[in-house]
Order: C-alpha cells, then sequence, then structure tokens
C-alpha cells in the first residue's frame, strides 16, 4: 500500500450519537479521499489484538469494553501526507486538549470515549487497515 494512505475508525460513541455524517463531512472537505469504508462491530479478541501495544495500560479493559460495545464505521482514506494530515484533523487524545475545529474538540466526549481513531505510522497504518479490509474491499 501507498504511504498515502491512513486507516480510521468512527467509534461507538460518535455512531451512537448520530455523527457519522458530520465527521465524514469533515473528512471529505479536508481531502481525505475514501478507499474503503463500513460498518461493523469489533468482538473482543479484535479490540484486544488490534489495541495490543495498549495491553499493559490501566485503562486497556476499558478500551476493549468501549470499543466491542456498539458498530464503528471502519475507513481507508487517501491524501497527500495522510497519517499527520488525519491526526491533525482528529486533534489530541484528551478531546480537553484537543485544538478547536478537530474531530475530538467538536464530538469526543473524554480520553476515553474520544469519538475517532487515526493510524500513528505509515506501518501502522497498513496493518490497521488490513486488519479491517481485504484488498477487494479497497477501491
Ligand atoms: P490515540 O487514539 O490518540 O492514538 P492512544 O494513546 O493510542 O491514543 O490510545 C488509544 C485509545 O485508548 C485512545 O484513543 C482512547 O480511546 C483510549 N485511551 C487512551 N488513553 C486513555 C486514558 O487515559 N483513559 C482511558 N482511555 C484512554
Ligand atoms: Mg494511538
Amino acid at each position: 500500500m501507498a504511504t498515502n494512505r491512513t486507516f480510521t475508525m468512527l467509534k461507538p460513541d460518535a455512531v451512537e450519537k448520530g455523527h457519522v455524517g458530520a465527521i465524514l463531512e469533515k473528512i471529505n472537505a479536508s481531502g481525505f479521499r475514501i478507499v474503503a469504508m463500513k460498518l461493523t462491530q469489533m468482538t473482543k479478541n479484535d479490540a484486544e489484538t488490534f489495541y495490543a501495544i495498549h495491553k499493559e495500560r490501566p485503562f486497556f479493559g476499558e478500551l476493549v469494553e468501549y470499543m466491542t460495545r456498539g458498530p464503528i464505521v471502519a475507513a481507508i482514506l487517501e491524501k497527500d501526507n495522510a497519517v499527520e494530515d488525519f491526526r491533525t484533523l482528529i486533534g489530541a487524545t484528551n478531546p480537553a486538549e484537543a485544538a478547536e475545529g478537530t474531530i475530538r474538540k467538536l464530538y469526543a466526549a473524554s480520553i476515553g470515549e474520544n469519538a475517532v481513531h487515526g493510524s500513528d505510522s505509515d506501518d501502522n497504518a497498513l496493518i490497521e487497515s488490513t486488519f479491517h479490509f481485504s484488498g477487494r474491499e479497497m477501491f
């Protein structure tokens, strides 16, 4: 996969609150092309695998519970400098520290329930994309 792609999830809180349309609008308006997208729900095993890097953290159980409690929108996005630009668009992990106008500032409730995921590197964008999508689901 080219390095101009990133992976995102609109997390269960964003779906529950009806923010999917508004968040996708911001993503489109920021120049990202949707390469792949689906509504899906992570199993406990999925979430434990996806977030394995955090398994020793005190919030790991809470994170798995949150990420599996309802459907998410998973998507692959394409744009020059996608990983970094998408992290800028979503804002800091803690919405209290997120810049004005960012997705987390607008839609996140807390550091745990923060509305949206964005890959933190090109390598992880590829790993996370292929975790959720087969080649025939990417366009
Ligand atoms: P990121 O999503 O901004 O990359 P990470 O540090 O990779 O942030 O953490 C992954 C996810 O774990 C966060 O998006 C958030 O949902 C959750 N999380 C991170 N830190 C905390 C915390 O201190 N308490 C509860 N949940 C947290
Ligand atoms: Mg992260």
